[in-house]
């Protein structure tokens, strides 16, 4: 009979988490260093206490349960941070069932031959840069984006000091990698195809690369009223045309690639003047590096082909990531131990497994999402897939172990 976790105790710790910075229609609202994500790291340091395991916070603010024991770690994590009017589940999940695992083999008194250790990522879906603080423990933080952060300078430098986080010791976070025994992440798939293929649990092959722009598009600001239309250099109309044009040339050339405006801010931002200046936030992905190349070169040709300047800032570059085969292999004997189904199937969504793939063998295991909903309030995961998450994610960190 595999080990199972504590599915009453796990179910009240993801209610209470839940609350923390909810909002009213049933989702959350956590970006990273604001009050909820701060209270959201503070109650999981007060649960870790509780159930009298060790408690960590490193140079990048991550925070960590510990269990200790043999020389290297096994990290299981996600993050608690979440986009604007995000869901419940998205990261939260992960950490909730990674302070179980570490609970139920402290309850069980099992001498593992590792320490676990359950990690919460800080700045995981770029509120700041994205990926912060998985980055930081890989050692890869790149310069460059901490210098053009994808939330911008100011509120990189703000949130760092609010937390009393030094910059220039983000990189102290770094774990030797012959320290870490591998990296285990479970989350909701965020996607519609576990619920429609009716599978309960995806075994992640790899995580899509992705790349995101700030761009900035400058025509020509004007009187709304005497301008004629033929003497117009509009940054709005030229911005909206790229988003479309944008959409259809990923849809065209790119199949099973996505690209999103997710921002777009006309200037000066009035009725009776013509918008000279309009900013957007340009984001794409695909699981093949090769072809991130190409869509970065169309998709920039295509922003100066609109007729006024466009300026272009580079603020994120995540690659591609395979996920390691041994751990995808304990993955599925640990669900196949609980009679649970598995497909295997790459990740749309960015985790902080693409950062700890570098330093450490890492997994990731996916329960269904209702409707395939993330990102929104309305995302939803039946309470027995939860659980079932959590089983598998308890009996692949022992069989890793
Ligand atoms: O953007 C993503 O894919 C992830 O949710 N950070
Ligand atoms: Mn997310
Ligand atoms: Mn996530």
């Amino acid at each position: 009979m595999p080990p199972r976790v504590d599915a009453e105790r796990l179910r009240a710790d993801f209610e209470a988490l839940s609350a923390i910075g909810a909002t009213a229609d049933g989702g959350v609202e956590r970006p990273t260093f604001s009050d909820a994500h701060l209270e959201a790291r503070a109650w999981f340091l007060e649960r870790a206490r509780a159930a009298g395991l060790e408690t960590r916070v490193d140079a990048a603010g991550n925070h960590s349960a510990v269990l200790p024991a043999g020389a290297r770690t096994l990290l299981l994590g996600s993050h608690l941070d979440s986009v604007p009017d995000g869901g419940r589940y998205d990261g939260a999940l992960g950490v909730v069932a990674a302070l179980e695992v570490l609970r139920s083999v402290h309850d069980a008194g099992l001498a593992l031959p590792v320490t676990l250790e359950a990690i919460d990522f800080t700045d995981e879906e770029g509120t700041l840069v994205g990926l912060l603080g998985s980055w930081a423990v890989a050692g890869s933080l790149p310069p460059e984006t901490l210098a053009a952060p994808r939330g911008g300078r100011d509120a990189l430098v703000a949130g760092l000091a609010r937390v009393g986080l030094e910059e220039s010791h983000l990189a102290d976070a770094r774990r030797d990698p012959a320290s870490l025994a591998g990296y285990l992440e479970l989350h909701i798939e965020q996607g519609p195809v576990l619920e429609r293929e009716g599978v309960d649990i995806g075994i992640v092959t790899g995580i899509v690369g992705s790349r995101s722009f700030r761009l900035m598009f400058t025509g020509a600001s004007g009187h709304a009223g005497t301008t004629p239309m033929e003497a117009r250099r509009d940054a709005g109309v030229a911005a909206a045309a790229f988003v479309v044009a944008a959409r259809d040339l990923v849809v065209r050339g790119y199949p099973g690639c996505v690209v999103t405006v997710g921002s777009i801010a006309f200037e000066p931002g009035a009725f009776n003047v013509i918008p000279g200046r309009a900013r957007l936030a340009l984001e794409f992905r695909s699981l093949d590096s090769d072809e991130l190349d190409a869509m970065e070169a169309e998709l920039l040709d295509l922003a100066g082909a609109q007729g006024v300047e466009v300026e272009v800032e580079p603020v994120g570059h995540w690659e591609a990531t395979p996920l390691d085969a041994e751990v995808q292999a304990a993955i599925r004997g640990a669900a196949a131990a609980l009679g649970l189904s598995t497909r295997d199937l790459p990740s749309g969504a960015g985790h902080d497994a693409q950062a700890l793939a570098a330093v450490a063998r890492s997994g990731m295991l996916f329960v269904p999402s209702q409707g395939g909903v993330s990102h929104s309030p309305r995302e939803h995961t039946a309470w027995e897939d939860c659980v079932n998450g959590a089983n598998v994610l308890l009996g692949a960190a022992l069989a890793l172990a």
